[in-house]
């Protein structure tokens, strides 16, 4: 991991399975900043049956969005218990209100835009296996677990997300395309946002991760 004093504060935007959890990763191996993924966080909730998770699990899975008073609470609550430390937010803010309520309490010095085509996404989730208590995301042919099947870290049971079955997806992209179009002109309108369009991550990480070094260097 690179060292550098001031906090940084990135959000990445993207549609559903461009790969924001990929690249978040690999931003956490070589920047060290924390992953904070409303996605994870609310699946980690569905598998451990807590409120927030049983508020949230029939949304999820219509591929519909969990209303925003539950998540904005879950994921401010979040941010605050991380402290003062350099983040990536991913899957939150997800509409203009989230982003409104995000930007009263955190100064967010950079958004990243994932930008892929839905072709290739449709292709991609086909192939996604999660292990839900982690977060940790394998795809069959780029990032096959080592034992199939079994997560690399814990050797537990590798599970598909159910809103990933071809329809709920169509659903999900649809959504996406309505919802987050006000956010990233609400965001480059500041100034904040940078897009990265490619069809692979191959491609994609190596100018994302140059831009955050440029981006930190400069303070
Ligand atoms: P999430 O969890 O935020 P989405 O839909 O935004 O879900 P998703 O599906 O998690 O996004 P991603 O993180 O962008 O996609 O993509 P990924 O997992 O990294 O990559 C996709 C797959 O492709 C993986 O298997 C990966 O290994 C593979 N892959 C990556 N790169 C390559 C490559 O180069 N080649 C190949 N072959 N494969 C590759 O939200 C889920 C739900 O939670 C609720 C909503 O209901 C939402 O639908 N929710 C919220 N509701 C309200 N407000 C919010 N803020 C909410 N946040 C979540
Ligand atoms: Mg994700």
């Amino acid at each position: 991991t690179i060292m550098y004093t001031k906090i940084f504060r990135a959000v990445i935007i993207g549609a559903p399975g461009s790969g924001k959890g990929t690249i978040s990763e690999r931003i956490v191996k070589t920047f060290g900043f924390l992953h904070i993924s409303s996605g994870d966080l609310l699946r980690q909730n569905i598998v451990k049956n807590t409120e927030l998770g049983r508020k949230a699990r029939e949304f999820i899975a219509a591929g519909q969005l969990v209303p925003d008073d539950i998540v904005t609470k879950a994921m401010l609550g979040r941010i605050t218990e991380v402290g003062n430390k350099s983040y990536i937010l991913d899957g939150f803010p997800r509409n203009s209100e989230q982003a409104e309520v995000l930007s009263v309490r955190e100064q967010i010095d950079a958004v990243i835009n994932l930008n892929i085509p839905h072709d290739v996404i449709i292709e991609r989730v086909k192939n996604r296996w999660i292990h839900a208590p982690s977060g940790r995301i394998y795809n069959i042919g780029f990032s096959d677990p080592k034992v199939p099947g079994k997560d690399d870290v814990t050797g537990e049971s590798l599970t598909q997300r159910e809103d990933d079955k071809p329809e709920v997806v169509r659903k999900r992209l649809q959504l996406y395309e309505e919802l987050m179009d006000p956010v990233l002109s609400w965001y480059d309108k500041r100034g904040l946002v940078t897009s990265f369009k490619g069809r692979e991550t191959k491609e994609i990480w190596p100018r994302v991760e140059r831009f955050l070094k440029d981006k930190i260097n400069k303070g």
